[in-house]
């Protein structure tokens, strides 16, 4: 177990300057029970593919892609690159654990693995169009402006209609490292209203996924927490 933990710190590790989705030991730990739970010990080849778990991989929960998450109880749910995302077009499976710290540990309390059609996903972009985002990208990869100003622009354009107005959320990260990337995301309520209407949004005692309850908790101090 020491072993997996550490070498899924240095797959963590890598991700982070890899991926454009930070992906977090816990959140390896949590995709890991999954596939070798659910999905016959699918090893992805790359942290960086399109689909964590594709669809020739599905075999018994809807031949469909799926891309599992955990995420901090009540908070967003970051989806990754906006561009990337919206072109989505085929159905596929998002699950989501919600875990809450105690202590040196993060307990899930959660989980959600809704089917989202593409009429559902295009719904959650609405009015927002692959142009607009287009527009929205160009802006803040714009090398012109100093990031101050790019920020307050960037910021201006997606508190206005129409990224104002979907349900996903646009987050352009604009660094003064010449980070420039558009991200997105959905709100903890929107998920579960739109997502899963009618699933108990609360910490369960006993969460499960396809009714296997998740085995004891996830040793991963809190963020910030000074290394052992
Ligand atoms: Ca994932």
């Amino acid at each position: 177990m020491k072993r997996l933990l550490a070498c899924l710190a240095v797959l963590a590790a890598s991700c982070l300057i890899a991926s454009a989705e930070e992906v977090q030991v816990h959140g390896l730990v949590f995709e890991k029970w999954v596939r070798d739970t659910f999905f016959d010990g699918y090893k992805p080849a790359s942290y960086t593919q399109r689909w964590d778990i594709p669809a020739t991989e599905n075999k018994h929960h809807g031949d469909m892609p799926v891309n599992p998450k955990a995420v901090k109880y009540g908070t967003t749910i970051d989806l990754g690159d906006a561009l990337r995302q919206y072109e989505i077009d085929e159905p596929f499976m998002l699950i989501v654990a919600f875990w809450q710290q105690e202590g040196d540990e993060k307990r899930i309390v959660n989980i959600a693995a809704p089917e989202i059609s593409p009429e559902t996903w295009r719904r959650l972009w609405g009015p927002v169009t692959y142009a607009d985002l287009l527009k929205l990208d160009e802006l803040i990869k714009d090398q012109g402006p100093s990031v101050t100003e790019l920020r307050k622009l960037a910021l201006k354009m997606k508190n206005s209609p129409p990224f104002s107005e979907s349900i996903i959320q646009l987050n352009p990260k604009i660094g003064t490292d010449g980070q420039r990337r558009l991200q997105c995301s959905l709100r903890f309520a929107d998920f579960f209203r739109e997502l899963v209407p009618g699933a108990d949004s609360k910490p369960q005692a006993h969460p499960a996924l396809f009714g296997v309850e998740y085995p004891g908790t996830i040793a991963s101090k809190p963020r910030g927490a000074p290394p052992p």
